[in-house]
């Protein structure tokens, strides 16, 4: 099995998380975003989205990160409690995967991420859906008041919630208003510190980049415009 990953994208830390804990043997190939080798027609016969992260299970070949979870549990832990059978709690776990996606992770890569790498600002505009999207979290934290998202044990829907708010960590955003979501993201770093250091890896990385942007000069073919970096 091969995962092509980056080391600071927080899907890629989500599911580098899973194949840790699930204890799969894979070989972990570096994609140079900065170079954009995820953006040559090579890369898209693998993924035609061009996004990372990317599995290669035997010549399977599976992207969106949430899809790869969910595959990884199924086909080698089926009974595990990471992604449980009862219908209603794999729904529970399935919705926070979804709202992470489709909800919070969008506003983070839109107001954190992308004007650490790329020529966007952040907006107001930016932050004000961020914050209605911590505020959703918060609430669903509060409505069913459990030790991790979906339930009272650690699920594959903790980990890209955990690389989401890792973000807001790279830079230094402040999540007091948010006071079960920070007791959450705090517990899992204290519980899980094997898993947590895959996450801390790359928001170390987002750390510097945030001081000091990559250089994307040389990025073939780029979706974004580019950033002048003194050099
Ligand atoms: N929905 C995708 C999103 C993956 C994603 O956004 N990956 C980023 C890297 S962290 C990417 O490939 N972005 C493409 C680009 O910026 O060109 C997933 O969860 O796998």
């Amino acid at each position: 099995m091969k995962i092509y990953a980056v080391s600071d994208g927080p899907p890629s830390l989500a599911v580098r998380m899973a194949l840790k804990i699930l204890n799969i043997p894979h070989e972990h190939v570096a994609v140079d975003y900065c170079k954009g080798e995820h953006i040559t027609e090579d890369y898209a016969k693998m993924n035609p989205q061009k996004e990372i992260p990317v599995l290669d299970d035997d010549g399977f070949y599976l992207s969106e990160s949430n899809a790869i979870l969910q595959y990884l549990c199924d086909k080698y832990a089926p009974d595990s409690s990471l992604y449980p059978k009862d219908p209603k709690h794999r729904a529970i776990v399935n919705h926070r995967l979804c709202f992470n996606s489709a909800f919070l992770y969008p506003q983070i890569s839109a107001y954190v991420m992308a004007p650490i790498f790329f020529d966007y600002q952040r907006t107001s505009m930016g932050l004000k859906k961020l914050l209605m999207a911590l505020e959703t979290f918060e609430c669903y934290m509060s409505r069913v008041n459990t030790a991790f998202v979906a339930g009272e044990t650690l699920t594959i829907a903790d980990f890209p919630l955990i690389t989401s708010v890792m973000c807001l960590e790279a830079i230094e955003f402040d999540i007091d208003k948010y006071p079960l979501v920070k007791s959450w993201y705090s517990n899992f770093k204290r519980q899980f510190p094997d898993l947590w250091s895959i996450s801390e890896t790359g928001m170390k990385e987002i750390v510097e980049f945030e001081k000091n942007p990559p250089d994307l000069s040389g990025m073939v073919h780029p979706i974004h415009p580019i950033k002048k970096v003194n050099k």
